[in-house]
């Protein structure tokens, strides 16, 4: 793994999860590999993010008021903690987003730490380059954190053997990595991850 290098993971969040409120597919059986990635950069001294979505009770993200989506990850709510077997470290930066209730976004770019710091700005101040980016839903907010990385300047690397995707139609997660490959990211899976 590359010196500047930090570890971005997204909405690995109950309700994401099978038995939550928007299930992904398997979306649970990326944990234990994701633990393997937070041993390593945690080793290495690397910073560790992660993303978490945290909506409001209303918000026009929510089918019920214009949106797409039955009601997940409401902000104190069970279903919006973190999946109960990450091992994030206590350094962790948790990102918040889609917390205004009149937008709909799905980027870790529109989210920002616990003193109010944009990614983008914590990651230049960490002097951090490279990004390697695995979690949940690789057709929305991995995909989304994905592009925004890539149009921000930043290299990314999505772990895909840590990622899951809805699949709302079959093929939007393949197709989502196709998009995130041919605007510049690169793949790579545990076992290859050089540290
Ligand atoms: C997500 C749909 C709605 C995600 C968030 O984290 O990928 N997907 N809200
Ligand atoms: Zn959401």
């Amino acid at each position: 793994m590359k010196k500047n290098s930090a570890l971005v993971i997204v909405d690995v969040q109950n309700d994401f999860c099978p038995g939550g409120a928007l299930p992904v597919p398997e979306g649970d059986t990326i944990v234990p590999i994701l633990n393997k990635y937070i041993e390593k950069f945690q080793k290495a001294g690397l910073p560790i993010y992660a993303s978490r979505d945290w909506h409001p009770e209303k918000t026009k993200h929510f089918k019920a008021f214009g949106g797409l989506w039955p009601p997940h990850c409401v902000q104190g709510t069970k279903g919006a903690e973190f999946h109960p077997d990450l091992k994030l470290p206590k350094e962790t930066t948790i990102l918040t987003k889609g917390e205004d209730p009149n937008e709909d976004s799905y980027s870790g770019f529109q989210a920002h730490d616990p003193e109010k710091i944009s990614l983008t700005e914590s990651l230049r101040k960490k002097k951090v380059k490279n990004l390697y980016v695995g979690g949940l839903a690789t057709d929305y907010c991995v995909k989304a954190t994905v592009l925004d990385a890539l149009k921000e300047g930043f290299k990314v690397t999505v772990l895909i053997d840590a990622i899951r995707g809805v699949d709302v139609k079959s093929g939007d997660s393949i197709n989502a990595l196709k998009e995130m490959e041919k605007k510049g990211a690169e793949t790579t899976m545990l076992k290859d991850l050089a540290i």
